[in-house]
């Protein structure tokens, strides 16, 4: 009987968390049931749903490289060298993220990313138990309740301890508000976002620059185009729900229809509008997504049930994170439960590693909408961000950009905060009354990197927060 075997543990979901983390657990002995309430994305014969893809960066390839997931993925990955802004005068540029190829993230399709780790997990000895939707936990009991969605039946199901990987969403979460303080607060943003398409050319091949994330910013709203490796590119539109119009800003309330949401592209992003036939369609025919932090204080109930990644700490896509926390989640989970015999004790330190390094990214996510839809075009900007690489370049291991901080390295999340507050006060003070940097003073520039940025500590060296 599983609830009896101490070394065995349930997960809720196999999304992108869940596998993973079965993988990981299954590979350091533990015995491994997970529990998804959809259909093995497997066994859907050809019947491919939309082309959803997500940005991968190097927290995120580190956790698959744990699990030797690393090149399945990469083989079908699409690198983005930096942004590619178009401007509303149809003018574009390409704003490198890194200093090199080195420093690039990965456009990979969700629903292959889902496979590949499904495939690896159950070669690693994880059971994966699909159409097995949790609707109650009695835990007094140790007793979880899963439903059928095909055959409407239910089952009970015994347990040690639950580790919630149900996403932003997560039932697991419900059922642990019933027994203390994991409710938690959802910060709904009040932007939400619709998902288009741009098909392949004539030719069969990219319609834009494939090596880039495409970005169309307009101040309080905009665009974005992530490659796929088909040669089509998924469009998001991010919107305010309420029009302003005396800003002349659209919203969701407004922008209704197919039809008006192909007046806003001709009027607001004309090259782009060109490449999406089915704009109207897609329009109508995909939902409205809605964006959300979500604010939790406490991941796990004793030792019974634990929360890790969207479940936990749901937050915004602007910094293209979630997914890469997530998995370095499971990569903490998996170390603390090796390391601390006791599971309450262990899931305790876990929190106390991660809740603040989620909480850091959440506010730079956030922080991160303001900065593609309206800064990436603004002169002030610009002169900082040319500054912020010449410090880089000449101080290597004391200024590091934060956007590099988080999509680059691996230090925690709030460091990369703490360090970029820092870096930003010194950016504005060294550029302030300058229109170029050619007038700087450098030693006085140089003095002041050494005065405020000590050093930071070999990468892999980073003490966990
Ligand atoms: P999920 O991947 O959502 O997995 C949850 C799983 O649990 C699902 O399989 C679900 O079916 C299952 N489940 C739910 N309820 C139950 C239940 N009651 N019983 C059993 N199973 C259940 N992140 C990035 O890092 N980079 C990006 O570029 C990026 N782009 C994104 C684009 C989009 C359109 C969206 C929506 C998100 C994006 N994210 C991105 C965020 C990323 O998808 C999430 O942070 C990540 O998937 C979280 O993983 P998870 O396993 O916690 O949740
Ligand atoms: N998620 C991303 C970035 C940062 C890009 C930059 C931003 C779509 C719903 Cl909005 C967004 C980024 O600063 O130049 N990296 O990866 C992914 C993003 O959005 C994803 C595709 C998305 C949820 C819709």
């Amino acid at each position: 009987m599983q609830a009896d075997n101490p070394r065995h543990l349930t997960i809720i979901g196999a999304g992108l968390a869940g596998a993973l983390l079965a993988t990981l657990l299954a590979r350091r002995g533990w015995q491994v049931d997970v529990y998804e309430k959809r259909s093995d994305p497997r066994r859907r014969d050809l019947e491919r749903g939309r082309s959803i893809n997500l940005a991968l960066a190097e927290r995120g390839r580190h956790a698959l490289r744990q699990a030797d997931a690393d090149d399945a993925v990469m083989a079908q990955a699409v690198m983005m060298r930096g942004r590619m802004v178009h401007f509303a005068d149809g003018r574009t540029d390409l704003q490198r993220y890194g200093r090199d190829d080195s420093e690039v993230i990965w456009s990979v399709h969700r629903g292959e990313l889902n496979q590949v780790l499904l495939d690896i997990a159950e070669r690693a000895g994880a059971r994966v138990h699909f159409h097995h939707r949790l609707d109650r936990v009695d835990f007094d009991q140790r007793i979880a309740h899963f439903g059928d969605e095909r055959e409407g039946t239910e089952r009970a199901i015994g347990f040690r301890t639950l580790i919630g990987a149900d996403g932003a969403g997560s039932a697991l979460r419900g059922a642990m508000g019933r027994e203390g303080e994991f409710e938690g607060r959802t910060d709904f943003l009040d932007h939400s976002y619709k998902e288009l398409e741009i098909p392949p050319g004539p030719d069969g091949g990219f319609r834009m620059e494939a090596n880039a994330l495409h970005i169309w910013p307009r101040g309080r709203y905009m665009c974005i185009a992530l490659p796929n490796d088909e040669s089509t590119f998924t469009v998001t539109l991010f919107l305010p729900n309420e029009t302003d119009p005396t800003a002349g800003v659209p919203g969701f309330d407004t922008v209704r229809s197919g039809a008006d949401a192909r007046a806003l592209f001709d009027r607001e992003f004309p090259d782009a509008s060109r490449l999406i036939p089915e704009l109207e369609r897609d329009f109508d025919s995909n939902p409205t997504g809605v964006l959300g932090t979500l604010y939790l204080d406490q991941w796990h109930l004793d030792e019974r049930a634990v929360l890790v990644g969207d479940a936990a700490h749901a937050m915004v896509p602007f910094h293209g994170q979630g997914m890469n926390c997530a998995f370095e989640d499971c990569v903490a989970l998996a170390e603390h439960l090796d390391r601390t015999p006791d599971r309450a004790a262990a899931f305790a330190a876990f929190q106390a590693e991660r809740l603040p390094n989620a909480r850091a990214i959440q506010h730079m996510a956030l922080e991160n909408y303001l900065e593609m839809r309206d800064r990436v075009d603004d002169d002030d900007y610009l002169l900082q961000r040319e500054l912020e690489h010449r410090l880089a370049a000449r101080h290597p291991d004391r200024f590091v950009p934060r956007y590099a901080m988080v999509t680059f390295r691996h230090l925690p999340y709030a460091v990369a905060l703490q360090r970029g507050n820092l870096q930003r006060e010194l950016l504005v003070e060294l550029t302030r009354g300058h229109d170029t940097l050619d007038n700087l003073d450098w030693q006085a520039v140089d003095a002041a990197v050494i005065a405020r940025l000590p050093p930071l500590p070999p990468d892999n060296q980073a003490t966990p927060m």
